[in-house]
């Protein structure tokens, strides 16, 4: 193989199509600050994501920290999450000045295992962040049926559950809010970008704040926000590729179903299962090398990276592991977890990554199981 296999690359839509679109920008020259474009991507997206209110946001990370932030928990107080994610979602809590507590996680789907979060609950909980992780959905009614019986906010990390349903409702439907992310590798992106789903206007009204200085008039100011605004730029970006959504899901879905029939029955190789989700986006796709002598996901990942194959190991170490987290936070045993973030490979996984190349990653795989 030629060229370097990347674990994603983004979905474009063509130049022509962006180039026309952007075209307007020439002659308004606004470029920012809750544009048009800002406003038709908004409105579109909540139709699309089938939620009451959204508000774009300049990237996913901002979306979480601001949805949180939106939810004036008590500063110190504790938020039972899961380590096993992009190191954002423990980023975003700790930024908030609250606590995470680490919970462990189902082996079946990596996502929050909802069986042990209520042993974790102490009289200092204030709210559950769990993740939607690879677009696996979370337990969402046994997870509110927790949160009501403590009164604690659940505020869903759904980077990766662009478009997904569940029980025919919009994934962002759920929860207090949900935070998904544009970033240039997910699904669905606006280069950078991400949107905050919430039920209420007032709830809509505070992030609006939050995003934008908490400015309300030319001389008004009635929060202290930041600066998290969607450009136009990224706007259309977004316009043009909710054009092609769908066409980019059907591919990476042909995608997966390959190598799910080519690497199946391989001794040492599981796959995640997803219980919840409907509507699957096919944002990543991982795979469990189980360690057995034959097969182990270090070993695999050497032998993919000498053959110019770029997997990744997300998620690898879990969050709670991390320099600037180690020692610092209370955290639970987390045997799974740790299980799973030492043997995950999510694999190339891009709207038209070719059936050659997807045999040759195979096939390099299969090679490792025989040296
Ligand atoms: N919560 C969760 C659970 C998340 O997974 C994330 C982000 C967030 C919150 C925060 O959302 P954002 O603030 O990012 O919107 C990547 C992404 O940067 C990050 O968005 C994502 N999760 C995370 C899982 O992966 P890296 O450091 O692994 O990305 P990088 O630069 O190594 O890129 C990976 C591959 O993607 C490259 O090998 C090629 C391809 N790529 C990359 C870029 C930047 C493209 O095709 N185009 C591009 O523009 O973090």
């Amino acid at each position: 193989m030629a060229k370097d296999i990347l674990v994603t690359r983004s979905s474009m839509p063509s130049y022509e199509e962006y180039i026309e679109a952007i075209k307007p920008l020439w002659e308004t020259h606004w470029l920012t600050n809750m544009g048009h474009f800002h406003k038709e991507l908004e409105a579109k997206l909540r139709d699309y994501l089938q939620v009451p209110y959204l508000s774009l946001m300049v990237n996913g990370h901002m979306a979480l920290e601001l949805a949180i932030q939106s939810m004036h928990l008590p500063v110190g107080s504790e938020v039972i999450t899961t380590p096993f994610t992009f190191i954002s979602t423990t980023h975003a809590i700790v930024r908030n000045r609250l606590k995470p507590v680490f919970c462990d996680v189902k082996e079946s789907d990596g996502t929050i295992d909802v069986e042990k979060i209520e042993d974790l609950i102490t009289e200092n909980t204030s709210a559950i962040v769990p993740v939607h992780v690879y677009g696996n959905i979370c337990d969402v009614e046994k997870i509110q049926e927790i949160a009501n019986k403590y009164s604690l906010k659940v505020i869903y990390d759904a980077a990766h559950a662009f478009g997904e349903k569940y029980k025919g409702q919009g994934i962002g439907a759920f929860g207090d809010a949900s935070a998904f992310s544009f970033h240039a590798t997910k699904v669905f992106h606006t280069v950078e970008g991400g949107a905050v789903a919430v039920l209420q206007k007032e709830q809509y009204d505070i992030l609006y704040n939050l995003k934008n200085f908490g400015i309300r008039g030319t001389e008004l100011v009635v929060d202290v926000g930041a600066n998290a605004k969607m450009n136009e730029f990224s706007a259309i970006m977004g316009l043009c590729n909710l054009k092609h959504f769908a066409e980019a899901v059907d591919s990476r879905r042909k995608v997966c179903a390959h190598y799910k029939d080519r690497l199946k029955g391989v001794r040492g190789i599981r796959f995640l299962t997803t219980h919840h989700t409907e509507n699957r986006n096919y944002a990543y796709f991982p795979v469990i090398f189980e360690s057995n002598v034959d097969l182990n996901r270090d070993k695999v990942y050497e032998r993919l990276i000498n053959n110019r194959i770029f997997a990744r190991k997300y998620f690898y170490p879990l969050t709670c592991d991390q320099a600037c987290f180690r020692n610092k936070h209370k955290k639970d045993v987390l045997p799974v977890a740790r299980r799973l973030a030492g043997s995950v490979l999510t694999l190339p996984l891009y709207e038209g990554l070719g059936s050659k190349e997807i045999d040759f990653i195979c096939d390099t795989i299969y090679d490792c199981c025989k040296s």
